[in-house]
C-alpha cells in the first residue's frame, strides 16, 4: 500500500526535500527509544572498546550536540548575518562531563525535548530563511537547509552505531 502523504497545493520540489528531511529528523527519537528497549542501565554503560561510545554515551552526546550544537547554530544563523559557528568536540565533552555516569533515560528525554524545539523552528520558518548561511568550523559555509541535512546524517551515524551495539549487548551481556 502506498503511504498516505499530505497533499499541499503550494508544495515545490525544494519544500518536499525539506519535508522529507524534517520527517526523518522527527523519527530519530522513536528510533532511539526502540534501540534502548530491553537494555538495563548497566548494559547501557558497557563500552565495547575504549574509543567507542556506550549506549549512555551515545545518548548524552546526541543530547549535548542537539542543544549546544544544532539549537545554537539554528538560532544564530537566523539572528545574525553569516555567524562563525564553532565545532564541538564530542569525544572531549564525553570525557569532561563523564557521560557514562549520567542517566541514559534522562538524556534521551532531554534529547527529545531539544529535537522537538529545533523541529518547531525549522518547520515554522519561511522558505527563504532556509537559505540563510553560517560558517561552521571544519565544514565551511553552510545554509540552514544543509545544516538540517548534517543533523540527519549525524543521527544516521549514531543510529547505525547503536544498532550494532544493541545487537552485541543482547547477545554478549546480561
Ligand atoms: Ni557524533
Amino acid at each position: 500500500m502506498k503511504p498516505i502523504e499530505r497533499i499541499d497545493d503550494k508544495s515545490t520540489p525544494q519544500r518536499d526535500a525539506v519535508g522529507h528531511l524534517l520527517r526523518a529528523l522527527r523519527r530519530t527519537p522513536v528510533e532511539l527509544e526502540r534501540l534502548v528497549v530491553g537494555l538495563s542501565e548497566s548494559q547501557m554503560r558497557i563500552k565495547r572498546s575504549a574509543d567507542e561510545f556506550s549506549v549512555t554515551e551515545n545518548l548524552c552526546h546526541l543530547r549535548d550536540i542537539e542543544i549546544e550544537g544544532y539549537k545554537v547554530r539554528i538560532e544564530r544563523i537566523l539572528a545574525e548575518d553569516g555567524p562563525r559557528l564553532p565545532d564541538l568536540d564530542g569525544g572531549r565533552l564525553a570525557a569532561e562531563r563523564d557521560y557514562n555516569t549520567q542517566s541514559a533515560s534522562q538524556a534521551l528525554k532531554d534529547f527529545e525535548v531539544a529535537r522537538s524545539e529545533n523541529l518547531f523552528i525549522l518547520s515554522e520558518i519561511q522558505k527563504h530563511q532556509l537559505a540563510r548561511e553560517g560558517h561552521l568550523d571544519g565544514v565551511g559555509t553552510i545554509s540552514l537547509e544543509r545544516l538540517a541535512g548534517v543533523m540527519q546524517e549525524h543521527d544516521e551515524g549514531h543510529i547505525s552505531e547503536l544498532k550494532v551495539l544493541q545487537r552485541w549487548l543482547l547477545t554478549n551481556t546480561e
